[in-house]
């Protein structure tokens, strides 16, 4: 596959190839560690593949065999968050995760080496996760003085169950690839010098089902965990669709040519 850069960004590289697009953590020296650039441009990145249409499977992935990322970036790590150049303290990862959760096109993590601390949690919120099998997964907050007390626990012991969410909250072991496709953590694992066809293949795979028929899925089973926000998606998704219909473009219509609505010309559905 011919990757082509998209934009120029200083911490991480943006590329696609057709419809699938390639965002890299690019830190290879700290382990793909992030700081609030770092995530700043991921965010940008993200928010360019959410407007095009021509996008339809985002893969977040890391510099280099040795680390999808090692999480915040400790020696920028400030009083009360992380900072950058602005002398902000920030979290501003949190925002990141949100915003992998809510884009309405599939998100695979492609995983190669550490994925450790809140570089995990960025693997837990994508949608699938293809790993290589020198991949290690683990959380190590609290041995850092940190926690994720979001996502990467609530969501955690969703996807694989509270005791085991505990013990990695607790005991900040690592585990391997093997380990983490056995507690259902990842989707896949293949030989490191597979792991970007494999995670092509799926993500054109993916490109040959109905777009609308996926966001939907993502909305629904996201909003059964993510609560109010997660329901504010999916009903988002049944305004957008309601807008396509001649019912609803009838409100728009009688309302700007000053007329009663004729909603009884259309069908009710069982
Ligand atoms: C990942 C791990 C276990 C790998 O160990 P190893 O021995 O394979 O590599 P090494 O030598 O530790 O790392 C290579 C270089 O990367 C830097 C290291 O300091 C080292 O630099 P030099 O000594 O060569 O100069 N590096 C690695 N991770 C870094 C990091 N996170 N920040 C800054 N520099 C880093 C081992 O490297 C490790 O345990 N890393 C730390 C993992 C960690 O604790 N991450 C933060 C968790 S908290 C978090 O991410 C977070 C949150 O909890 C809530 C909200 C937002 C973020």
């Amino acid at each position: 596959v011919k990757w082509e850069k998209v934009k120029d960004f200083s911490e991480i590289i943006f590329e696609r190839a057709g419809k699938i697009a390639k965002i890299t953590m690019n830190r290879p020296e700290k382990l793909n560690a992030f700081t609030p650039v770092t995530v700043a441009e991921m965010i940008e990145a993200f928010t360019i593949c959410r407007d095009d249409r021509s996008i339809g499977v985002i893969i977040l992935t890391g510099a280099g065999d040795k680390a999808f990322s090692s999480g915040g970036d400790q020696s920028v790590r400030g009083n009360g968050g992380y900072v950058g150049p602005d002398h902000i303290a920030r979290l501003n990862v949190l925002d990141l995760q949100h915003l992998i959760r809510i884009i309405p096109k599939p998100v695979i993590a492609m995983v190669k080496g550490w994925s450790v601390g809140g570089g995990n949690i960025l693997q837990l919120v994508c949608d699938l996760t293809v790993a290589a099998d020198n991949a290690k997964f683990g959380q190590t907050g609290p041995k850092v003085g940190s926690f994720d007390a979001g996502y990467g626990s609530g969501y955690l012991a969703r996807v694989i169950g509270h005791k085991r969410a505990k013990e990695v909250w607790f005991l900040n072991h690592f585990y391997t690839a093997e380990e983490a496709l056995q507690m259902n953590w990842i989707n896949r694992v293949v030989p490191l010098d597979q792991v970007e066809n494999a995670t092509l293949e799926w993500a054109n795979e993916i490109l040959q089902k109905s777009p609308t028929a996926i966001r939907l899925i993502k909305a629904a089973m996201n909003a059964d965990t993510d609560g109010l926000a997660g329901l504010q998606q999916l009903g988002g998704d049944a305004t957008m669709l309601f807008y396509t219909t001649d019912e609803g473009k009838e409100g728009r219509d009688a309302f700007n040519e000053k007329r009663k609505p004729d909603f009884g010309q259309f069908p009710t559905f069982p």
